[in-house]
């Protein structure tokens, strides 16, 4: 498999113009542990984030004047505050040449580590405990593009160029996680420290740019035009979406699935000349929007749905615009839906736990089935049974090759199928509520799931969650369970 997944990572690599010849191939994530000191630590990627630093709002001017190419000019703004005296600002940065950093609008010292994909800020004096400051950066050129070897994903991660070719136009889009933002935005780029975005995109006459959030007005007349979007829910930093490409906005009836039975604005974009068959895989997203409201509580953003890209790569849950691929199925559809709760409402505190959200995703593939009539056991049997024959680990990873493997998906879906079978679907349903309203907007870890489910559940359910998070071996199958 793992070669199989190497030549994808090749061929994707040739299929979106390679890497930039400016790029420098990266060094192992392992080889950023000498970073490690001063980040947040992260036992999977040892060199994202600093300590103590909290940004609480990214303000983005984006311009891509050549969509297709992977050239970009921008300039952000964050809002900052701190949990610690910091002397200077590490921001994770792999991105273009940094023309200017402002501190609260004053001119001030920094510089690039290549090495440790930092952007390092000397402010004026520290920023304490308490205080705000706005810091800025312009910067200007080409993206880095990360290609990990320790990670096991077959593309380059962050800002994608699809160069145009015969009728298709090109296009650019961001494909981030677990750590590619940082290739076009100087960001604390770790999920631990999720936050608000402003984002402008530029784009030439004739393209639209879509991003993740609320669409505002869009500037400008006769040639480049601003597209503008709030995301006003903090998210983490790889589930920023932006999207550039000549596109076709399609709207529907919004949903009354979120908080206190708001609305929940539906848009899609399909680049042009997309095939009738691709667009029908959301024709039922309102459905799949009443069906997962139900079971997780109301949805956690204003707006929903999902911007479709040309090369085959894999879908990712970007923020209320999921990024999908031409080839992704319904079951697709509804997992990355269902990671708008689970990864971007409900953020694992480090990478360690990614299973609270791909475990909860693929979940939510069992629920629509059943929602659809079909058998949601013989789903579960089946995830057991690749388990069973291609091996498992409890749900803590510990190293980068295993953030998305089948017990990231599989074994976590099953851990809370086990939870349910305990509960019954009633409890199980409450359990679910309760969590995601007291953990949307901020983190956790699995230490704090299990808490929680103990705490929600009593001893039974954390006792049906323990051997799935714990034990090395494959516990057996969890009974169906029925409607108690
Ligand atoms: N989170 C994605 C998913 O929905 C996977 C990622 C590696 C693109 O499965």
């Amino acid at each position: 498999v793992r070669s199989v997944k190497r030549l994808t990572l090749l061929l994707s690599a040739v299929l979106l113009g390679g890497p930039p010849a400016a790029a420098q191939p990266l060094p192992p994530t392992s080889a950023l542990a000498a970073e490690a000191a001063r980040t947040l630590n992260d036992p999977i990627f040892p060199g994202l984030g600093q300590l103590g630093l909290d940004v609480r709002h990214y303000d983005v001017a984006l311009t891509v004047a050549e969509p297709g190419t992977p050239g970009l000019s921008g300039s952000v703004t964050l809002t900052l505050t701190a949990t610690r005296p910091l002397a200077e600002v590490r921001l994770d940065f792999f991105g273009p040449t940094v023309t200017a950093v402002r501190w609260n609008g004053q001119a001030v010292p920094f510089r690039v580590d290549g090495a440790a994909q930092k952007l390092i800020v000397m402010p004026p004096t520290p920023l304490l405990p308490g205080q705000e400051a706005r810091l800025s950066a312009e910067y200007q050129g080409t993206p880095g593009v990360i290609l990990d070897p320790d990670l096991d994903l077959p593309v380059p991660l962050g800002w994608q160029s699809v160069p145009g070719e015969g009728p298709r136009a090109g296009a650019n889009f961001t494909l981030s996680e677990p750590n590619g933002t940082h290739t076009f935005l100087p960001s604390n780029d770790h999920p631990s420290d999720k936050a608000t975005f402003t984002t402008r995109v530029t784009v030439p006459q004739g393209y639209a740019a879509a991003a993740s959030g609320l669409e505002g007005p869009v500037v400008g007349g006769n040639g480049p035009q601003t597209f503008v979007f709030t995301q006003a829910q903090p998210i983490p930093t790889y589930a920023l979406a932006v999207h550039v490409n000549r596109f076709e906005r399609v709207t529907a009836p919004s949903v009354p699935v979120g908080v206190n039975g708001s609305p929940v604005v539906r848009r899609d974009y399909f680049p042009v000349g997309t095939p009738q068959g691709v667009r029908t895989v959301y024709a039922r997203t309102d459905e799949m929007l009443r069906v997962l409201s139900e079971w997780f509580g109301p949805y956690p953003f204003g707006a929903y749905g999902v911007a479709v890209v040309t090369p085959r790569l894999p879908a990712l849950e970007t923020a209320t615009l999921s990024t999908m691929p031409p080839t992704a199925s319904e079951r697709t559809a509804v997992h990355e839906l269902a990671h708008q709760w689970f990864g971007n409402a409900v953020t694992p505190a480090g990478w360690a736990d990614v299973w609270l959200s791909e475990g909860f995703a693929t979940y939510a593939e069992l629920l629509w089935t059943e929602s659809q009539g079909g058998d949601g056991q013989a789903v579960a049997a089946r995830w057991h049974d690749t388990l069973a024959r291609g091996g498992t680990r409890p749900l803590v990873a510990v190293q980068a090759g295993q953030l998305f493997d089948r017990s990231a998906y599989q074994r976590g879906a099953l851990a809370l199928h086990a939870l349910r079978a305990a509960t019954g679907d009633v409890a199980f349903r409450a359990f679910l509520h309760a969590y995601t309203a007291r953990f949307s907007g901020s983190t956790l870890t699995t230490a704090d799931f299990l808490t929680f489910a103990r705490a929600r559940t009593g001893p039974a359910g954390e006792a049906a969650l323990r051997p799935w998070a714990e034990s090395p071996g494959l516990p057996p199958l969890p009974p169906s369970s029925s409607s108690r």
